[in-house]
């Protein structure tokens, strides 16, 4: 049991590095109604430096995020949604 404990902990230690600045955040964007909103969250959300990939939904008005976190914060995200008219707030965040 001690030696599986261990090996968990090393896996997990060797999957996230402490350089590691990969981010997912998931955001809930109630304000998206129609079909362009998610395309203006999104291009929003790209104007930002280290901004990996966007995706958005209208049916579950989500939006998720992965960012360079030495570039970007989740701070400057729900700032550049609020800027075009959309508040967000985090559903999730993590590595
Ligand atoms: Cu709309």
């Amino acid at each position: 049991m001690k030696k599986l404990s261990a090996l968990v902990l090393a896996t997990t230690l060797l999957a996230s590095p402490i350089w590691a600045a990969i981010q997912t955040v998931s955001l809930s964007v109630p304000g998206m109604y129609c079909a362009s909103c998610p395309f203006i969250v999104q291009g929003a959300i790209q104007e930002l430096p280290g901004i990996e990939s966007v995706e958005t939904d209208l049916d579950s008005r989500k939006a998720v995020v992965v960012f360079d976190d030495t570039l970007t914060s989740i701070d400057d995200i729900t700032f550049a949604t609020m800027n075009v008219g959309y508040e967000s707030t985090v559903i999730e965040a993590g590595s």
